[in-house]
């Protein structure tokens, strides 16, 4: 398999780690989706970044799609968990992790252009969703299950990037089960051989 994108897009970070997670070996080519559009092109027609390219020359598209694929890949530490309730929550706290990043993105990239009114609603956007994250990350929550699932994954990976783009926000007193979710797993491999250059 070949992974298409580089490691400063949460999306495409959040693939490595559930593939580094599960022990599924990866060529990586580090395409960034915003500057490189004739090769995120390439793989995607509308040109963003993460690619899974197969084997057999499939090339999946999504970061949402390509975890479920990697999930059927690992049948005994499934990436979103069996069953429909716990599934459904799993799916439910990755999409949260997704909102988060996507409005990490909007406030870091617009946030000095926009009225004030809509970077304060992304910023309350972001705070909601760690809140709730944060209260699954709490003892015995979903987002403590081991292996990480994706939900898990894709919340540090939110947490890290948020304070990349956003260092100023200082939004992780806010959140102590998640913060300490995130440091707890820092070293761990799939977050340490993904982390980009600050
Ligand atoms: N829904 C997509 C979103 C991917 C996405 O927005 N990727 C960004 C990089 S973080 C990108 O390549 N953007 C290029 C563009 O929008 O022109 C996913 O989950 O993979």
């Amino acid at each position: 398999m070949k992974l298409i994108g580089t490691y400063r897009s949460p999306y495409a970070r959040r693939v490595a780690a559930a593939l580094i997670s599960r022990g599924l070996p990866f060529e990586h080519e580090p395409v960034n989706g915003y500057r490189e559009f004739e090769i995120a092109s390439r793989y995607n027609p509308v040109a963003k970044v993460p690619s899974l390219v197969l084997d057999d020359g499939e090339v999946l598209i999504d970061s949402t799609a390509i975890l479920d694929y990697l999930n059927e890949l690992t049948p005994a530490a499934p990436l979103i968990p069996a069953g429909s309730a716990a599934r459904r929550t799993a799916l439910k706290l990755a999409a949260i992790g997704y909102g988060v990043c996507e409005q990490a993105t909007s406030l870091s990239f617009r946030g000095g252009e926009v009225p004030e009114t809509e970077a304060t609603r992304w910023r309350a956007q972001i705070l909601g969703g760690l809140r709730a994250l944060d209260a699954a990350a709490t003892e015995g929550g979903p987002l403590q299950a081991t292996p990480l699932d994706a939900a898990a994954i894709t919340a540090i990976v939110a947490v890290e990037y948020l304070a990349r783009t956003n260092p100023g926000l200082e939004i992780l007193p806010a959140i102590p089960a998640l913060a300490e979710l995130a440091v707890a797993h820092r070293e761990a491999p799939p977050f340490a051989q993904t982390r980009p250059a600050a």
